[in-house]
């Protein structure tokens, strides 16, 4: 089978939620990727950021081997040895004191808004039924029928009412507008520290910090969506770090697993998700040993091999040959660490044709929102390899 072949399997038998390139992607190592032709690309999606340490790290993989030959699945009916361990390992790596595991990102998107909720009804003593979520204007934090009903995009919205209640939609990087909708039932605000599908939107520098004090102030739970932002991808562990704040809940998701197996994880301090009491929240798979196993090697091998670090050099020096690209098709090109957007000039007709265009010499990206290139590579990326998609993306960005 060739190309044309797996394409016309996936539209004839598969619903077409997506409209993918047409490439067909067979191997993985690092930032390469192959299709089934044997043609070479650098991955500059990395899956939506769940594969930063790098496609099929070698590490990673070799402990999901061994542990798939040991102990897969056990329930929470039951313990598991790995279970513990990947928590004494989350909460010291990011200063938590208490996890819950999930396996999407939505999953713990859900299970935090069910926490936040309790609490307030318990703690914060709301009325019955009255919790209110804040939540900025082109968020994105999933696919679940409560999350898209407090999105602000058309599409995700459409079609798939009714919606969940108790969310207050504000513009996002605006503090003054957090406090002014604050409420006495107010819960939580949940946030990303950048909006990542929104096309990589960095908020007012100090943003956070207000949105902190706020929180702080007003006894509301400040919780942020690392779950793309978080695990190295903006040059710091957690994307709070730039601004030297302290989420009360962290969601992370995605490269928790380095894009061998779904699992995400709402991390907190101790009161938010000490309201959950046996039985009130669960899920098959959520902390089997298997996805605990792979994601204490995924989050070793990150601080080991020096991603973070590597992630924060690399994503300056990409900026700065895509920065220095002369060119009236490029309107801006902003992010921090390698998480990159460049906003294409509304005129040049929409982001998806220069991405094909960048696929035909061999370097796979995303648009997002029309006119916006996403490049976030996986963090083990290296100048020489930076050099080598800057020898292709230049001339196609520069209309040469
Ligand atoms: C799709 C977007 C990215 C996320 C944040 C929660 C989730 C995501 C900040 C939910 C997931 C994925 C979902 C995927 C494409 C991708 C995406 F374009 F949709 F928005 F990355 F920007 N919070 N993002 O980014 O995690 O349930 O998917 O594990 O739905 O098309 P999930």
């Amino acid at each position: 089978m060739d190309t044309r072949d797996y394409i016309r399997l996936e539209e004839e038998l598969g619903a077409h939620n997506y409209k993918p390139l047409d490439v067909v992607l067979s191997r993985g190592e690092g930032v390469w990727v192959w299709d089934v032709e044997g043609k070479k690309y650098l991955d500059c999606l990395s899956a939506y950021s769940a594969v930063n340490q790098g496609h099929c790290h070698p590490k990673i993989q070799r402990t999901m081997i061994e542990q798939a030959q040991t102990l897969t699945l056990t329930s929470r009916a039951f313990r598991n040895d790995q279970l513990g361990r990947l928590y004494q390992e989350l909460c010291e790596l990011t200063n938590s004191h208490k996890v819950l595991p999930m396996n999407s990102g939505a999953e713990a998107v859900e299970t935090v808004i069910k926490a936040v909720r309790k609490w307030g009804y318990t703690t914060k003593g709301i009325p019955p039924d009255q919790a209110e979520v804040i939540v900025c204007e082109n968020n994105f934090h999933g696919r679940t029928i409560a999350i898209i009903g407090f999105s602000s995009e058309f599409q995700y919205r459409e079609g798939f009412g009714p919606f969940a209640p108790g969310f207050n939609v504000i513009p996002f990087g605006d503090a003054t507008a957090l406090k002014r909708a604050i409420t006495a039932n107010t819960v939580g605000f949940l946030v990303e520290p950048i909006q990542g599908e929104a096309g990589v939107i960095l908020p007012p520098s100090g943003y956070l910090t207000e949105v902190r004090s706020i929180c702080t102030d007003h006894n509301v739970v400040l919780v942020l969506d690392e779950i793309q932002t978080g695990l190295g991808r903006t040059g710091k562990l957690l994307a709070e770090e730039h601004d030297g704040i302290e989420a009360d809940v962290t969601l992370v998701g995605k490269a928790l697993s380095g894009g061998f197996y779904p699992i995400s994880a709402v991390l907190s301090n101790s009161e938010v998700l000490g309201v959950f009491m046996p039985g009130d929240h669960g899920s098959t798979f959520g902390g089997n040993p298997l996805a605990c196993a792979v994601a204490r090697t995924a989050c070793r091998v990150l601080i080991e091999e020096g991603m973070i670090e590597n992630a924060e050099a690399m994503g300056d020096y990409f900026q700065s040959q895509l920065k220095a690209i002369r060119s009236d098709t490029i309107k801006e090109v902003r992010g921090k660490g390698l998480m990159i957007g460049v906003e294409l000039s509304a005129e040049v007709g929409g982001a998806r044709r220069y991405c094909e265009k960048l696929m035909t010499r061999g370097i796979l990206c995303k648009e997002t929102h029309d006119h916006i290139i996403r490049f976030t590579p996986p963090l083990v990326i290296t100048k020489d390899q930076i050099d080598w998609a800057m020898e292709r993306i230049a001339p196609v960005l520069s209309g040469s």
